[in-house]
């Protein structure tokens, strides 16, 4: 199965976000039920690996904290947009939620992320859509702030990759203190 780990947003500040979507021809845009801030990619593991890796993802013990998503970006590749998304506040109880799961995936035998932790929540995912369209966007909504929402789990997820976009299902929540 393929696994990742992220924090799964209720469902009004979802429909915020889905509001914001819009105004791109040709962005692939996330639908809401799909909105999530990955904390961590596992990618394809077994049956044996997942079932460490949800032993040592439950004994994480982190109290719960307020999440803000503020500010608009992209990530690019070979100098083209490819993803549109909108931040979090990097603030502590994030990146320690982060550090710890990293920490507990280790204890279950996966590889170091080598990447840095960049906390954000995909909209669109973007080919060939003209760079100043993305550009306007970016400048129209950048002053978007959400009210912070109380996270009191966070949750590992399934996903299956289909031509009609990835199907995510909730697999365990693990609950903050
Ligand atoms: O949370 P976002 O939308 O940024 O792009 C995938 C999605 O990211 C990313 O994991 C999240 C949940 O699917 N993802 C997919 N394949 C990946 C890979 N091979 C990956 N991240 C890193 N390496």
């Amino acid at each position: 199965m393929r696994l990742f780990v992220a924090l799964d947003l209720p469902w009004e500040l979802k429909q915020r976000l889905a509001f914001l979507c819009g105004d791109i021809p040709g962005a692939r845009f996330v639908p809401a039920k799909n909105f999530h801030l990955t904390l961590r990619f596992i990618g394809e593991v077994s049956a044996a690996q997942a079932e460490d890796i949800d032993h040592s993802l439950a004994a994480i013990r982190l109290p719960c904290f307020d999440l803000s998503l503020a500010g608009v970006g992209t990530f690019s590749k070979a100098s083209r947009s490819s993803a549109l998304w909108v931040g979090a506040d990097r603030d502590t109880a994030l990146t320690h939620l982060q550090g710890k799961i990293e920490s507990a995936l280790r204890r279950a035998g996966l590889d170091p992320e080598r990447r840095r932790f960049t906390p954000h929540v995909t909209l669109a995912g973007l080919s060939n859509v003209p760079e100043v369209k993305i550009a306007a966007f970016v400048m129209d909504k950048n002053l978007f702030r959400a009210a912070p929402v109380r996270m009191t789990d966070f949750t590992l997820f399934s996903s299956i990759l289909g031509r009609d976009g990835s199907v995510y299902t909730p697999e365990v929540e693990y609950a903050l203190e």
